[in-house]
């Protein structure tokens, strides 16, 4: 299969992103990212409802390296399905670098909880977008909730603004840490302070198990110029709101993604413009996600 699958609309990552100005403190970490195939090994699933072009984990470690980063958080897509196998493959080969969140199906038994834990999974994904997945009922993902809590895992939620409304006190019930993906895609053509983006600002006020990833300006962003300036004032608000509640990753390398090809220099430059000090990007990019994925580690330096 050819890496432009381009009649399912998706592009291919930028394969030459520039350096990117703002040097992110020792101990960086990207926390959402993905690993897709290569499709030959680990062959993507078949009610998925795109095809990516294979991500594979050396090109995910080489752009680490390159952006002066340090480890991944890598999430499980919806093209892979519950079929975690490519995560696992990646975090085994991490030396330690790398943590994951999967996605299960409710009837998962301890023993496959447990592989996947020791391979360095810490989180399980529910997607509520619904063009990219089926909705699953409610009772599935309790059952799921139940099973992980156990292991200290947490839960990851992607969700688009207009469904927020009627899944909120669904969140607000789940048991565990909670992450949202990509601050919950508001619609940044609204104000900031606006009563959509006050509702999710809400639900992280009201949970303080609560956080979020103040990710993907590319896929957020309604300009044109793709200098992502609508969506600073959003991820500058949960910054400066939630600053020990946030995470950042690159989304590399983007999938389903439509509009542009974003140069990860880019992206990586959007930090200082909405974590605006070094104690903010040193909680943002380090001391959060740490606390979150590798809490032994943290331990150790107490
Ligand atoms: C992302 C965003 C998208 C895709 C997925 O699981 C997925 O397929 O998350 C999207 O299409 O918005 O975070 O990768």
């Amino acid at each position: 299969m050819s890496e432009f699958t381009m009649d399912f609309g998706w592009r291919v990552y930028h394969p030459n992103p520039r350096k990117p100005e703002f040097v992110p403190p020792a101990g960086a970490v990207d926390a959402h990212c993905h690993v897709f195939g290569p499709g030959a090994v680990f062959p993507y699933a078949a009610q998925r409802k795109y095809t990516p072009c294979d991500g594979p984990k050396e090109k995910l470690w080489a752009l680490r390296d390159y952006l002066g980063f340090s480890r991944n958080v890598i999430v499980q897509a919806t093209c892979h399905g519950a079929d975690n196998r490519a995560l696992i493959d990646a975090l085994l080969h991490s030396e330690g670098k790398a943590r994951g969140v999967a996605t299960v199906a409710a009837d998962v038994n301890e023993a496959e909880l447990q592989a996947l834990h020791e391979a360095g999974v810490r989180g399980v994904r529910f997607n509520f977008v619904k063009r990219l997945v089926d909705k699953l009922p409610y009772e599935s993902l309790e059952t799921i909730s139940t099973k992980i809590t156990a292991l200290g895992w947490h839960i990851v939620i992607y969700f688009e603004a207009a469904d927020l409304a009627e899944n909120f006190d669904f969140f607000a019930s789940l048991p565990t840490e909670v992450v949202v993906d990509h601050m919950g895609r508001p619609d940044v053509t609204q104000s900031v302070d606006g009563e959509a983006f006050a509702l999710f600002l809400r639900l992280l006020e009201e949970n303080e198990n609560f956080w979020c990833k103040v990710s993907c300006p590319d896929r957020l962003t309604a300009e044109a110029s793709y200098r992502y300036d609508d969506v600073v004032p959003f991820a500058k608000r949960v910054v400066d709101m939630f600053p020990d509640r946030v995470l950042w990753g690159t989304d590399w390398p983007h999938p389903n993604l439509k509009s542009h090809t974003p140069d990860e220099g880019d992206l990586v430059d959007f930090i200082p413009r909405i974590a605006t000090t070094t104690e903010l990007q040193r909680k943002l990019l380090v001391d959060n996600p740490m606390r979150l994925y590798w809490p032994e580690e943290v331990a150790l330096q107490a």
